[in-house]
C-alpha cells in the first residue's frame, strides 16, 4: 500500500496525490517521513539549478541534462535561487550530518541538509521521485513530473557498507568507479576494499614491490591478475569521496595470506615461499606469528595505506585463521591491532577477532550464519561496535536460487525477501541495536569475473541491504519493498545495470 509504514502516513492516510498522503511508494531506501500535497512540480526548459555545493549541483545537473537535454544552468554559492536549490542552510536539526528535508511545490524544489553528504543523500531521492527514464544517458521525452510534499530523511545507522573483493578476481579503476556510482544510488557510504588473499595482492607498497609485482600476478582460475598503483588507490579513493563514500581498505591477517608468503619467503617461518594460488580453498595460510619480520612488515604495510587513506577505518580481516592456533591467533590480533592504532586508524577486523582482546574502538564485522555468536556477544557488553553482514542474508556471492549460475551456496540460497527479511538491530542474541554501527553487503569473487556479473549479483540485493542499513524499522514491510523495489527495475535498465529479475520483486 502507499503508506508503507511511514510514521508521516497513518492508517486514515488519504490516497496517493492528495493531500497528506504518502509520496508514490518508490524511493529506495524507504524514507524517515514524506508526505505528500497534491501538487505536481514539473521540471522544464526553463529551470535552473543553484546548488552550495558545486560538485553536488555538477553532479545532478550531469545526470538530468543527460535525460531531458535541457540547458540547467548551475549556479553556486550561498543558497543560489535555482528552481531546484540544493542549501546547506534551513535543514531540520533532526536530519543530522547524513540526513535531508526535501521540499517540492508546483514552483521548484528545496533541498536543505547540514553537510554536503545530506544534500547528496537528498540528490538520490529526488531522482528517484523523477521518471525512471531521467536515468537514460542520452535525451528522452518526458514530462519531468515531481510529485509535491515534503521529505524528512535521515540514517538509521552510521555504516552502510558495501565490499568487493578485488583479490580473487581483480578489477580495474574504472570498474570500481563504476560500482561506486551505483552504491551511491543507495545512500551506501562505506567502499570496502579487500585488497589481499590467497589469490592475490592488490596495492602497491613501496618497501615491498614484489607484493603487487609477484603476488598481484594472477587470481582464481590463473588469469592475470592485476594490482593498484598507490596513484590508483588514490584515484579510487578520491572518486568515492565524490560520491560521499568512504574507503576502508582490508588486509586479511594473519591467514589469507598466501599471495604475501608467496612474495617473500622470509615471511615464512620456514624460509621458503609457497607457490601462487589460483583455487578458492580458505583457511590454509598464515604469517609467521612468531616472526618480528612479520610485525615490521605489518607496520610498514600499514603505514603505507594508512598514509592514502583518509577515512578513519583500516580493516585487518582477521577470518578463517584456521592454520594459527589460537594462543598464536589472540596474540598476533593484539600486536596487529597496536599497529594499526599506531597508525592513527580504527581497526574493523571479521568477528573472529571477538576471540582475542579488543581495543576499546576495535569494530567486528559479522559474518557467520548463525543468530548466535558468544565471544561477540561478550564483546557487544563490553561495548565493541558491530557491523552487521550474515552471511546467509547480506552475502552477494550467495546464489538467488539453484538456477543461479555464477556464486556460492555455502551460507544457503539468498533470493530478495531472504536478504530483505532480517531486523541487523535485533537478529544477533546479546548485539542490540545500540551495539550496531551499520549493516555491510560483501561480494566475494571466486566467481564473479565480470561487471556484468557484479551487477547481477548486487542487483536487486544491495538496495535490499541499503535499506535495512538506512531505513527505519518502522517502515519495514516485505509486500511494499517488494513494490518500491520493482520500481528500481526501469532505472537499472537505464543506467545499463543487468539485474536478476527476481520473481519475488513486482517489477512494474
Ligand atoms: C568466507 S566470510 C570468507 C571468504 C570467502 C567467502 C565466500 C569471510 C570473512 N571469509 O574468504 O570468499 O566465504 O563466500
Amino acid at each position: 500500500g502507499a503508506a508503507a509504514g511511514l510514521p508521516a502516513t497513518a492508517a486514515a492516510a488519504p490516497a496517493t496525490g492528495q493531500p497528506g498522503a504518502a509520496l508514490p511508494n518508490t524511493v529506495v531506501p524507504a524514507p524517515v517521513s514524506a508526505v505528500a500535497d497534491g501538487t505536481t512540480y514539473r521540471l522544464t526548459a526553463s529551470a535552473t539549478l543553484s546548488s552550495d555545493v558545486p560538485d553536488i549541483g555538477a553532479y545532478l545537473a550531469g545526470v538530468l541534462r543527460a535525460s531531458t537535454g535541457f540547458a540547467l544552468p548551475l549556479s553556486t554559492g550561498a543558497s543560489g535561487p535555482g528552481t531546484i536549490a540544493l542549501q546547506l542552510s534551513g535543514a531540520p536539526a533532526v536530519v543530522g550530518d547524513q540526513g535531508y528535508q526535501l521540499t517540492v511545490t508546483t514552483h521548484g524544489v528545496v533541498l536543505r541538509a547540514n553537510r554536503p553528504a545530506g544534500l547528496f543523500a537528498g540528490v538520490q531521492t529526488l531522482l528517484q521521485l523523477l521518471p525512471a527514464s531521467v536515468e537514460s544517458p542520452t535525451v528522452v521525452p518526458g514530462p519531468w513530473t515531481v510529485p509535491g510534499g515534503t521529505v524528512t530523511d535521515y540514517p538509521r545507522f552510521a555504516y552502510r557498507g558495501a565490499m568487493l573483493d578485488v583479490a580473487r578476481h581483480f578489477f580495474t579503476v574504472a570498474q570500481v568507479e563504476r560500482y561506486i556510482d551505483e552504491l551511491a544510488l543507495y545512500k551506501i557510504n562505506y567502499l570496502h576494499l579487500h585488497l589481499s588473499d590467497d589469490q592475490g595482492w592488490r596495492i602497491a607498497i613501496a618497501g615491498w614491490p614484489q607484493l603487487a609485482r609477484y603476488g598481484g600476478s594472477t587470481e582464481v582460475g590463473g588469469g592475470p591478475g592485476g594490482w593498484y598503483s598507490q596513484a590508483d588507490y588514490s584515484a579510487i579513493v578520491a572518486y568515492a569521496a565524490s560520491r560521499y563514500l568512504t574507503v576502508v581498505p582490508e588486509i586479511d591477517l594473519p591467514g589469507h595470506t598466501n599471495a604475501a608468503l608467496a612474495s617473500y619467503p622470509q615471511l615464512n617461518c620456514d624460509g621458503v615461499a609457497p607457490g601462487l594460488y589460483t583455487g578458492t580453498d580458505v583457511g590454509f595460510s598464515s604469517l609467521c606469528v612468531p616472526l618480528q619480520l612479520t610485525y615490521t612488515f605489518i607496520d610498514q604495510v600499514v603505514g603505507e595505506i594508512a598514509a592514502l587513506t583518509p577515512g578513519p577505518y583500516l580493516h585487518i580481516g582477521g577470518d578463517e585463521a584456521t592454520s594459527t592456533t589460537a594462543a598464536d591467533y589472540a596474540s598476533f590480533i593484539d600486536r596487529a591491532q597496536q599497529i594499526v592504532a599506531a597508525h592513527g586508524k580504527t581497526v574493523i577486523g571479521w568477528h573472529d577477532i571477538a576471540n582475542a582482546t579488543l581495543l576499546p574502538s576495535t569494530v567486528a564485522q559479522f559474518w557467520d550464519t548463525s543468530t548466535t555468536d558468544g565471544a561477540l556477544a561478550t564483546a557487544a557488553a563490553h561495548g565493541t561496535k558491530v557491523i552487521m553482514s550474515p552471511a546467509n542474508k547480506a552475502y552477494l556471492d550467495m546464489k538467488y536460487t539453484h538456477r543461479t549460475k555464477l556464486g556460492q551456496d555455502w551460507a544457503g540460497l539468498t533470493d530478495v525477501n531472504t536478504a530483505y527479511g532480517w531486523n541487523p538491530g535485533g537478529y544477533l542474541s546479546g548485539v542490540g541495536a545500540t551495539s550496531v554501527l551499520g549493516v555491510e553487503a560483501p561480494l566475494w569473487t571466486e566467481t564473479i569475473v565480470t561487471p556484468a556479473d557484479l551487477d547481477y549479483m548486487a542487483f536487486p540485493r544491495l538496495p535490499a541491504i541499503a535499506e535495512l542499513g538506512w531505513s527505519p524499522w518502522s517502515t519495514h514491510g516485505v509486500s511494499a519493498f517488494d513494490h518500491r523495489l520493482g520500481a528500481q527495475g526501469p532505472r537499472w535498465k537505464a543506467l545499463g545495470i543487468g539485474y536478476y529479475h527476481s520473481t519475488q520483486v513486482s517489477w512494474p
